[in-house]
């Protein structure tokens, strides 16, 4: 075996996946349960999907179930979405199901990738690109739209070192980085208090209550500003609703709902 040859081998097939991924229908960000359903729904319908991960692992806060058990909980909207996935789920209790959560990851992510889903780990979203070709550049902050995501290597960011960005065009982005919320507090912290929720910002999650966060989730699951759909966790952080905790059917069924919106928005 040749050393160079598994090394070319590595940064070719690489690179063919990252430079077609650089101008994609929808661009998530965050590997989590949510962004991942949202990209293998997208992928499954033949749409061109990418996926940005900062951390070395897939799968957010799913592999660790509730507080390291690594066991989730779905109900039986969900049930029927792991069915989906031929994840093994057994009833708890009428309408409590339980999985395991790591079978759940790696499957729905193997299934995502299969299905046509770029996923790169190990790379930070950092900014976003925000265009309207007819506006002044004056009025482009107050009613552009989200045309792309700015990645960096997260090593670089972890290790501060001041490296520019490269960028990902996009037609709809999707902000599934969990509780922080993170893409729509860059735009609230670079446009302003503009997206569509009562203050315009993060409203921010409630504490924690399983039934209204996983009923509310969907509701919260849309364009939450033009060319940005909200999904998962960070639907309820936007929008001010509670956290649900180890329930995990609303993260899968946010991941559906949000990539119907964004093939709507590619209409
Ligand atoms: O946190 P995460 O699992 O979000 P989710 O898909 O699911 C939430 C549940 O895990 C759980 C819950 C269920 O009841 O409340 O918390 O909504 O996955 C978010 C992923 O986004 C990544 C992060 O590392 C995680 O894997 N992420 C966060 N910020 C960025 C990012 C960023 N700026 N760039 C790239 N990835």
């Amino acid at each position: 075996m040749d050393e160079v040859v598994i090394s070319r081998a590595i940064v070719e097939s690489y690179m063919k996946d990252f430079m077609g991924a650089l101008e994609v229908d929808v661009a998530v960000a965050g590997a989590g349960p949510a962004g991942l359903v949202t990209a293998y729904s997208l992928a499954k319908e033949g749409i061109k999907v990418m996926v940005l991960e900062r951390q070395l692992r897939i799968g957010g806060g799913m592999s660790g179930g509730g507080m390291m058990f690594n066991r989730i909980v779905v109900q039986e909207e969900g049930k029927r979405i792991l069915d989906e996935f031929e994840v093994s789920v057994e009833e708890y209790k009428k309408g409590y199901y339980v999985a395991d959560s790591l079978e759940t990851i790696s499957t729905i992510c193997a299934r995502a990738i299969k299905a046509g889903a770029k996923i790169f780990n190990l790379i930070n979203v950092e900014d976003v690109m925000v265009r309207e070709d007819d506006l002044p550049a004056a009025q482009l902050w107050q009613a552009g739209r989200i045309t792309g995501l700015v990645l960096n290597w997260s090593a670089v960011s972890w290790s501060k070192l001041h490296v520019d960005p490269l960028t990902v065009r996009c037609k709809v982005a999707v902000d599934a980085t969990g509780h922080d919320a993170e893409v729509c507090r860059i735009v609230v912290e670079k446009i302003g208090p503009k997206l569509r929720t009562k203050t315009g910002e993060v409203m921010g999650e409630k504490s924690m209550w399983a039934e209204r966060g996983e009923r509310e989730i969907l509701e919260n699951t849309r364009e939450v500003y033009p060319g940005l759909v909200v999904a998962g966790m960070t639907a309820n952080a936007v929008f001010g609703s509670p956290r649900m905790g180890a329930i995990f059917g609303g993260m899968l069924l946010s991941g559906k709902k949000a990539a119907r919106v964004a093939m709507e928005l590619l209409k």
